[in-house]
Formats: structure tokens, sequence, C-alpha cells
């Protein structure tokens, strides 16, 4: 070996090295990741909080200066660090205290009309005093913000989020001052091929804060987390757990629930976390007779009450059981979306409107499409008494070789499954929306059942699945997706007399399914604005949705193993697939009601079909 080949065998070797070490420091980098705990604060409205609500003072930066520098690096004088010139001659080249406001919740596009179409990143700052006192700890928590988050308090960076539709929370203990804290998030609605939900929906991108912000204090130790429902297969024990934060774990917990004289102390591991079970003798959650208890978790240094119902839901062959009844589900689907003034729907009156009107249809079930919605709607539905299949964003055409895109959805899972799992109302988990078969869809798919399952062994675990022709004649349509083998209740979406055919199509239609497993038609409908009429046959007119509706009814009514439905939609909403002038105007009119609050005859077709089944159910 000549000198110099020999220092080209020693550079090429210490290359190699170099690459190994990396990627092994990577792989010690990927585990952390993964494991990255889900630290939410169950309950937030059980707790002493501060509303951060109302007008934040805002940025609109689609090139993001505000946090990159010329060279494209991120720069350590981003608009999270909220300078002002010290003196006449100082140069900085934004004020968020000048700058124009957004109201807080709300999503940015329906607040300027110059944003309806805006798709990139808004810096937020809110200024807040806050006293805090020894012994308690403050975190904020944002209900939801779309899509990524990156929130800094003071100049400082306190934590990213990822996913537009699941809250999430930091803790700002040791940041926060007495006066004047500067908290900034930089949120980010670009859409993304390999995100959850990836690049194509036919929703509206709303951006921004669209749910409340707060800041939520609790002693030193607390009780961060808890899961208090029915065993599964039971009606009389509950079973669960308690987990506690902080530093003084090892601690009794008690749990109470007054009204049915119960009073249960347990004692938490040295990590926090303590097993709870016992037996009960409570009246049961369901749709005629929503009951709630007030529950409490008492720990020696904190105590959370909640309000919770407790139901059993199982299948037993092709049935649904509610507290061992075979129920019908009536449903309807949602979009989380404001009746009369537009944009995202986020307050209890909203919640209120949609799922009074879903009352009025008759239906005792709504199926909240296509991401989890705020914690209002879980929270009326329970009180109101309708059931809830709740969903991810993972629709359509995900990156499903991407383990990244895995763990992005295994997050807003966890997220969801942990806000909402002791609401009785929720008795479905779904997966995921009309996606493709194949063998990388279906590993992705059952990795999220596992996950649900191993959270949540309670409740039903779904997912709106397509179905196909099994003959040349069109009249015989097959639910055999591989998925279906995983799924307690099959979902599936159908537009026959839509998209394919028209409504008498249906007439001649025949269902099966390879699985001995409940069905619910989790979607079918057509388009017609409100007030536009014609004859039965003309598309876009209340006559045709009308039609389509009636003909629906009378497939429906014949497949023996259909327990439930959720006709698309309950209200027209806004989807930039929809251009169509006059009739669409960027929003599918698929709705029962326009987004006026105006019922169309299909409502009625809908309401009557509900009405003989609940004569038929609950005779
Ligand atoms: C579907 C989708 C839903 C759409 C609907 C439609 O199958 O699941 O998100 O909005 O069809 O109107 O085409």
């Amino acid at each position: 070996m000549t000198i110099q080949m020999e220092s080209r065998f020693i550079y090429l070797m210490s290359c190699k090295i170099k690459f190994l070490v990396l990627f092994i420091s990577l792989l010690a980098i990927i585990p952390s990741i993964r494991a990255q705990q889900i630290d939410l604060i169950a309950n937030t409205d059980g707790r002493k909080s501060i509303s951060l609500d109302g007008q934040w003072r805002t940025i609109v930066d689609p090139y993001e200066a505000g946090y990159y520098d010329y060279r494209y690096q991120p720069s350590a004088n981003g608009y999270f660090k909220d300078a002002k010139p010290k003196t006449k001659s100082d140069l900085i080249e934004y004020d968020f205290d000048t700058s124009e406001s957004l109201t807080v919740p709300g999503d940015w596009n329906t607040q300027r009309e110059r944003l309806l179409l805006y798709e990139g990143t808004i810096w937020y700052k809110k200024s807040f005093d806050y006293q805090r006192t020894d012994h308690t700890r403050i975190f904020v928590y944002f209900g939801a913000a779309n899509y990524i988050a990156d929130v800094y308090l003071n100049g400082e960076k306190i934590g990213r989020h990822e996913g537009g539709f699941t809250p999430f929370n930091f803790e700002i203990t040791k940041l926060v001052r007495d006066k004047s804290n500067s908290l900034i998030v930089k949120v980010d609605n670009h859409r993304r091929r390999d995100a959850v939900p990836t690049l194509i929906t036919d929703w509206w991108n709303y951006g921004g804060l669209t749910r409340q912000v707060k800041l939520v204090e609790t002693p030193a130790t607390f009780v961060q987390d808890y899961f208090i429902q029915l065993r599964k297969g039971s009606r009389n024990q509950i079973k669960g757990w308690v987990r506690l934060n902080g530093g003084r774990l090892n601690q009794k917990v008690t749990v109470r629930i007054p009204e049915a004289g119960i009073s249960k102390s347990f004692t938490a591991e040295a990590n926090g976390y303590v097993e709870i079970g016992f037996n009960a003798d409570l009246t049961l959650w369901s749709p005629n007779n929503p009951r709630l208890y007030d529950v409490l978790i008492e720990a020696e240094t904190d105590r959370v009450q909640d309000k919770i119902g407790f139901r059993s839901i199982e299948t037993r062959g092709t049935e649904i059981l509610l507290n061992g009844q075979p129920i019908f589900l009536r449903g309807v689907c949602l979009h989380e979306e404001a009746p009369f003034r537009g944009g995202r729907a986020y307050s209890r009156e909203d919640a209120l409107t949609l799922l009074n009107w879903a009352k009025e249809l008759g239906a005792n079930f709504v199926r909240l499409a296509h991401y989890p919605h705020n914690e209002f709607m879980v929270r009326e539905a329970d009180r109101l008494g309708i059931m809830v299949w709740s969903e991810i964003p993972v629709y359509w055409t995900i990156l499903w070789e991407n383990p990244a895109t895995l763990d992005n959805a295994r997050t807003q899972l966890s997220e969801m499954i942990t806000r909402d799992k002791n609401r009785a109302a929720v008795i479905v988990w779904s997966m995921a929306n009309e996606t493709p078969l194949g063998d990388a869809r279906l590993s992705f798919l059952k990795k999220l059942i596992e996950h649900a399952r191993s959270m949540d062994t309670s409740r039903l675990i779904s997912a709106a699945m397509e179905r196909h022709y099994i003959d040349t004649e069109e009249k015989t349509q097959m639910i055999d997706d591989p998925l279906g083998e995983y799924l307690d209740v099959l979902g599936c979406n159908e537009y026959v007399g839509w998209y394919d055919g028209l409504p008498e199509k249906t007439d001649r239609m025949e269902w099966k399914t390879k699985y001995q497993k409940p069905l619910i038609m989790s979607e079918f409908g057509a388009e017609a604005p409100y007030g536009n009429h014609g004859d039965s046959l003309t598309r876009w007119t209340e006559e045709y949705q009308e039609n389509f509706y009636q003909h629906q009814v009378n497939m429906l009514k014949r497949i023996s193993f259909l327990r439930g439905t959720s006709p698309w939609i309950l209200m027209d909403f806004r989807s930039p697939r929809r251009p169509l002038p006059g009739i669409q105007d960027f929003y599918n009119r698929k709705g029962l009601i326009s987004d006026r609050g105006e019922k169309k005859k299909a409502f009625y077709v809908m309401q009557k079909y509900y009405q003989e089944l609940r004569e038929s159910f609950e005779k």
C-alpha cells in the first residue's frame, strides 16, 4: 500500500466509524421519542384555571421570517423573543403589540377575509400576569392548535405539538413571572404528505388556536389522570386507575361516588400509579336515562371532581348491546363546523345546537367525523344521552410505510383516548376512514388497534371501510376488507345513488359480509343546497336528495346485520373540493340541514325512519 493509498484507507475507515457512531446515537434517540410520555392533565374544567381566551396579537408569516434566518437556519432571535427596540437606533422588524389581533378560540380563516385560503404560519401572542403561590404548579393548556404549534414563554421554547384536533399542555412553573409574561405560539397549518391527515381531505384546513387556551394550576403533587369506567362485560364492577404527578407519589388515593355510597381507598406506587377496582350498584347510563354521577378523586395533596356515567357496551354476533340490551344506533355524522356563523365550532353553544338538531332527527348516536371534536361535544353528548363514535384523521391516503406517520397517528389516538376515556357517551373508537386496501395499510391500522386496546379495553373498535360488487350486474355488495377481522363493529361508507348510479339502483341491492359482526352504515348521502327545487332525478335538488334517502332507507331495512346508520351529514360544511358555482360555492351540501340551520326535505325522511326504528327497538 502506498502512503497515499494508506491515508485514503484511514480516511475511509474514519468516515465509516463516524457514520456508525451517528447511526448508533440515532438509534438511541428513536426509542426515547417513541416512548414520549403523554402527560395530559385530565378534566381541566374540574381544576383551578385561568382562561387565556380572547384577543391575541398576531403576525402573519408566510415565509417564516420569524423562525428562519436568511440562510434558512432556525434563528436565535425569532419572533418568539418578542423583542422591543431599546434605543431609537435599534432595528427590529416586527412588533406584536401594534399588530392585528385574532380571537382565540377560533380559526383564522373566517376571522379575516384575506385569510380564508391561508395555509402557513401565524404567530400568536398573549401577555398575562400571574401570582404564583408556593407549592403550586402551573401549566399552559391548549384545547387544540391546527396543525403544528411551537410554544414559547418569555423567549424560551417550552414545547412543540403536532396534530390539529387534540389537546396538549406544558408546565411553566419555573418560567412564569409575576408580571408581563409573553406567551407566543407559532401555529403552522401547512398540509404535508406525511402528516395525519395528509394532503387531501374533503374539509377546510382551518388554521390557528381553534380551541380554548388556559392556565391550569395544580398542587405540587396532583391527580394528573384517571380512568374510572365499568370493567368490560360487567355492569357492577368499576375498574381503572389513577395517576399522580409530582414529588410525593406514594400516597393514599380515595375514589368517592357519594350518590352511590362509595368511598374506596388505595395506595399509589412509588411511580404514582394505582389500579383501582370495586363493586358498585349504579343506575346505568343510557340515551333514555343519561345518568351521570359526581365522582371525586382525592389524593392527600389534591382533589378533582368529575361527572361520570357508567354503562357497558359490547357485541354478540351481529348485535350491539348497551347494558346487555340490543340497540340500534340511530346516528348522523357531524363535522366540527359552527352552525350559522361558519368556521370551526368551539363552544358549548355550538355543541348544543348541533346535538339538539341530531336529537330532533331522532338520533341516539353521532359519528364525530373525521377527527376528535372539542371536549364540549363529548361532555354535552354525555349529558344529553347521545352515544358517540370518535375518530382520528387517518383519512384516505396516509403514508402507510412511514414510521413517523404511524407515530403521529398513534399519538393523536392516545390523546383522543386520554381526553375522553371517562365519557360514557363514547362507545366507539374509530381508527380510519376509507383507506385503500394493502398490506402496509393493514399493518399500520392493526398497530393502531392494538394501541387503542392497550389503552382502553372497554370500548368498541371500528373503522369506516369501503365495499365492492361481487357480480357484474352490480346487485350484490360485499364487505370483506381484511381489516374487518380486527374490528368489533364494521363501518362502511357507501354512496349508491349519488357517486354510484341513481337512487333506484339501491332497489335491487343485497348486502353481504364475510364477518359475523354488526354493521354501521357510517356514511351515505347526496347533495342539495337548501331551497333548490326540481324533480326527483334532477341533481342538486332537495327532491333528488329526498328521493335518494327514500331509496336508501328501503335498502337499509333489508340488511339483516345492520345495527346502526350515520348518514352524511347533519349540516353543510366548507370544503375546498366543492367548487360548483351557485350550488356548492366551496361547501359540501350533503347536509340534512343547511349551514344556516334550514332543514331540507331529506331530514324528514331520516326522521321518519328513526321514529319507526325507535318504536321497533323500544317496544
Ligand atoms: C366520503 C368521505 C367524506 C366526504 C364524503 C363526500 O366518503 O368520508 O369525508 O365528505 O364522502 O361528501 O363525498
